[in-house]
């Protein structure tokens, strides 16, 4: 064997067990160099997991279709195992750790057969940042080295940063699919099985192992493993906060500059609204990032969010010159698109995408498609893979080691009655109670009924690492935090509220900078608010609607308040909570106590 590329014995002695464990046929440590970039994306082309876009249409960019088996997270088949199981809480699948490691000790033994061990160093977080978390994936798929180096600071650079002695979190993934000898590989190699399948986190170690899929937050394991599950738990033992939020920066015709950090379920266009294109005059939009906040408390008591990413990986279908510009413009060269039409000039298409479809193309499945054909041409869950500096609205700070302050938190859900357009909370105890109440009608998707209410409090719902109501106790206790003295204001919005005759009565998108004004007017104390059962509300002309065509009845209705609506609502809020049992913070039974006093 060469030299090796770092001298860290905690490293070394961990690749060597797992190529042990694993018997890949080769060992490759990544640098993260261009050259090795290419030589990856040509040996997938040249084994048909890659298909090359036209260089002059999109340069260096690549199109993968997975297997139809491995197209998204699989949450059931994701477990948490901390020592013991009321730890895990009621919304996480727990399985001993003991026991599970033998699971995956059989599952490993011999998985990389025929197949390249590859060695991802990466960073969460600039690597001059004093929290930044060192992370060294193990993995068997080239994929996940090429997204790797666009989601995350990957290569030499990180091994020279961790240095002989620095600690970093181990993340072992394979396909699950070893090789016999003169086997054919084929283009997407996965454990077709899903009871096979394994997202496994250990968080007292801290470690992630994963096994059998090939996809997105399964197989990437910096994004939901590391930076959300592994570090929400390591967040509450340290008392910082790891998020599933957009950071975005807002700045008025006069210059002043706001950042808001956003919560949202999926499907609520989390990364639309991270780099929207405000309809007001003079207003901008900055992109901090789209899914990840990393937030602490500065020496000046307010609180500083970090976007520990450097890439999207979007939703494709949908995202739309209308949708979604500067998404869009993120996507003119060094992509990944995965499970996307293939076109025969060698582009993409998707649903929604706002332009034509061609006369004919390939699907996600590789097979012939046309627009007539009666299927969907990509996957609904198709992605894109796009380095956020080639967002044309990044924010110059967006890679600030010490992150941004944050001057408000929204929190939000697709909800078509009930919940006004915006509702500042009269605290930080009461905004806490908001984040935790939050939810989403389903859309309608295979697994469930659509317009059904899913309850998803700080839409951490499939990410947080440990006990939902130690998670709230924890987000509670930064309001008696002694240095957090100017802590974010806290709201909620509801852009999907709908007429009694089923039309959008919010034109959102763009729009929503009317939104985002008043909640920045509120922050620096010029917004006019008047007093509801469940919050502040804009007062009667405080949210600017010049220029917009909205009937003064359609926002009469937006800002409604129902108080019989709202004991419903309540009523399911309080049946969900005591789903917490004992763990539930006394402070949100209160906050449920006093909303229904000032109901009735
Ligand atoms: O992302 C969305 N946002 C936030 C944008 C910054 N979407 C898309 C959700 C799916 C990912 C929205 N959809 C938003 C929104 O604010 N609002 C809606 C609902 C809606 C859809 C279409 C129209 C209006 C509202 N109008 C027309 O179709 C003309
Ligand atoms: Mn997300």
């Amino acid at each position: 064997m060469s030299a090796l590329p770092t001298a860290n014995r905690k490293l070394i002695e961990w690749v060597e067990q797992a190529a042990k464990l694993c018997k890949p046929d080769r060992v490759h440590w990544c640098d993260g160099s261009e050259a090795e970039n290419a030589a990856l994306c040509e040996l997938m082309v040249k084994g048909g997991t890659f298909t090359k876009l036209d260089e002059a249409k999109r340069p260096n960019c690549y199109v993968a279709r997975s297997h139809p088996s491995d197209v998204a997270r699989v949450e059931d088949r994701t477990f948490i195992c901390c020592e013991r199981e009321e730890d895990a809480g009621p919304t996480n699948h727990w399985a001993d750790p003991v026991e599970m490691k033998k699971t995956l000790e059989g599952l490993f033994d011999g998985c990389m057969a025929g197949r390249t061990l590859y060695v991802i160093p990466f960073s969460m977080g600039p690597l001059e940042s004093p929290i930044r978390k060192i992370g060294i994936e193990i993995t068997d798929s080239a994929y996940v080295v090429v997204n790797m180096r666009i989601m995350t600071r990957m290569g030499q650079a990180v091994l020279d940063n961790l240095g002989p002695d620095g600690d970093f979190i181990p993340c072992l993934h394979s396909v699950g699919a070893p090789l016999k000898p003169g086997q054919q590989d084929v283009p997407w190699p996965c454990e077709p099985d899903p009871a096979k399948k394994y997202i496994v986190h250990f968080p007292s170690e801290p470690s992630i192992w994963s096994y059998g899929s090939g996809y997105g937050g399964n197989a990437l394991l910096g994004k939901k493993c590391l930076a959300l599950r592994i570090a929400s738990c390591v967040a509450k033992r340290e008392g910082w906060l790891a998020e599933h939020m957009l950071i975005l920066r807002l700045t008025s015709p006069e210059g002043e500059k706001h950042y808001v950090a956003a919560a949202f379920p999926s499907a609520c266009g989390k990364t639309n609204l991270a780099m929207m294109k405000p309809s007001l005059p003079g207003w901008q939009v900055h992109c901090v990032g789209d899914d990840i906040a990393w937030m602490r408390v500065g020496d000046d008591g307010r609180l500083y969010a970090m976007n520990p990413e450097t890439g999207f990986f979007g939703v494709a279908p949908g995202t739309s010159e209308q949708s979604n510009p500067n998404a869009l413009a993120c996507l003119d060269k060094n992509c990944v698109f995965t499970n996307v039409v293939l076109t025969p000039d060698g582009d993409i298409w998707w649903e929604d995408m706002g332009v034509p479809p061609p006369a004919k193309g390939l699907d996600w499945k590789g097979e012939e498609w046309t627009p007539d054909c009666g299927r969907k041409g990509a996957h609904p869950n198709a992605r894109f893979t796009a380095p956020a500096a080639q967002c044309p609205v990044i924010d110059p700070e967006w890679q600030n080691p010490a992150g941004v302050p944050i001057s408000a938190f929204l929190f939000g859900g697709r909800r078509a009655a009930t919940v006004p357009l915006v509702a500042e909370a009269f605290d930080w105890q009461h905004g806490v109670f908001m984040g935790a109440s939050a939810g989403s009608e389903t859309t309608a998707a295979a697994l469930h009924q659509a317009g059904v209410l899913r309850r998803d409090p700080f839409a951490m719902l499939p990410f947080c690492g440990y006990h939902i109501g130690d998670y709230l106790a924890h987000w509670l206790q930064f309001g008696k935090h002694p240095k957090a003295d100017k802590l974010p204001k806290v709201f909620f919005v509801n852009w999907f509220r709908k007429a009694e005759d089923g039309r959008w009565l919010w034109p959102g998108f763009g729009e929503n900078s009317r939104v985002l004004k008043w909640v920045c007017e509120r922050v620096s104390g010029k917004g006019k608010a008047v007093e509801s059962p469940i919050g502040l509300l804009p007062a009667p002309d405080a949210l600017d609607l010049s220029g917009l065509d909205l009937p003064a009845e359609d926002m009469a209705e937006l800002l409604k308040v129902d108080r019989e609506e709202w004991k419903k609502e309540a009523a399911d809020a309080e049946e969900y909570f005591h789903k917490f049992g004992a763990k539930l913070p006394p402070a949100i039974e209160q906050e449920l106590q006093a909303l229904k006093k000032r109901l009735a």
